[in-house]
């Protein structure tokens, strides 16, 4: 499987755990196969539960990831020696939440990290940038964020970093419109990130019907069919060293014979 990892620039003030990596390039970097919906991110999902690491990569960066993906870079010359990689910081979501962040061609300057408790560990690189006008799973947790102000305290997330974002128009679906996702959670009455079933169908939904039938309403874009403007804006990216290719391996399946 090959993703566009999108690398997310974390900015000052830097959280107490990264200070000492404040001489380098720090990123959050989130893995995706939807690069042509990076006009439309709000914000980058993070567990605030789960292990993250500080890799050292090439180029005086630093990345933020799983360990399990900063293993599959170590193989991809994202690193020093090949097969090998340095923690700077270990971590855990919690550490790096409600940080600043710029990301590439989304229209806010500023976007934070936010809690999402289903990022699943196994997958990518456990940082999820958010798009809620395309992506259901994004715009459930982004509801649900604004609605409870409980949620927000709990993660220690101020309303400044949630309440001001708001999903944006990037791509028209037929039959959903501008903003597929809100249609998709609005037609399956999804209440929140934990209707598991019915997001998966809503992202079923929008994601297939979204790459053949897309058309971009992006200023510069406007008309194209996302399926002929999603391999030049990953190379846009990749050109302005905004974003970088990243492989994971299949999963292994465990058999035997006897
Ligand atoms: C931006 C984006 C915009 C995404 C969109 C989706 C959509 P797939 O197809 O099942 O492999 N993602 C990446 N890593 C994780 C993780 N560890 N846990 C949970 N979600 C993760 O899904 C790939 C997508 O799942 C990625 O692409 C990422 O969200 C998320 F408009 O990035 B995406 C209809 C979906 N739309």
């Amino acid at each position: 499987q090959e993703y566009t990892l999108i690398k997310l620039k974390v900015l000052d003030p830097l959280p107490p755990k990264l200070q000492k990596l404040s001489k380098k390039k720090i990123y959050l970097v989130a893995a995706t196969l939807r690069p042509e919906t990076m006009f439309g991110q709000t914000n980058c999902w993070i567990r605030p539960d789960m292990k993250y690491v500080a890799v050292d990569i090439i180029d005086n960066q630093v990345f933020i990831c799983t360990t399990r993906a900063a293993r599959n870079m170590s193989y991809q010359g994202f690193t020093k020696s090949n097969g090998q990689f340095e923690v700077l910081v270990d971590l855990i979501g919690q550490d790096i939440m409600g940080i600043k962040l710029s990301g590439p061609l989304t229209c806010y300057d500023v976007i934070y990290t936010l809690p999402m408790l289903t990022i699943k560990e196994d997958k990518g690189t456990g940082v999820v940038t958010s798009v809620p006008s395309d992506s259901p799973d994004d715009f459930a947790a982004l509801r649900d964020l604004k609605k409870k102000a409980p949620l927000r305290e709990k993660y220690g997330i101020t309303d400044e970093m949630v309440l001001p974002f708001e999903p944006v128009p990037i791509i028209d679906v037929p039959e959903f419109g501008t903003l597929s996702a809100i249609v998709a959670c609005d037609k399956l009455k999804i209440q929140s990130q934990n209707d598991k079933d019915k997001l998966q169908e809503a992202k079923e939904m929008v994601y297939m019907k979204g790459f053949y039938e897309g058309v971009m309403v992006v200023k510069g874009y406007e008309g194209q069919k996302v399926k002929d403007v999603k391999a030049s804006l990953k190379k846009l990216m990749i050109d302005r060293k905004e974003a970088v290719v990243y492989q994971e391996p299949e999963k292994l399946v465990m058999s035997r014979s006897n």
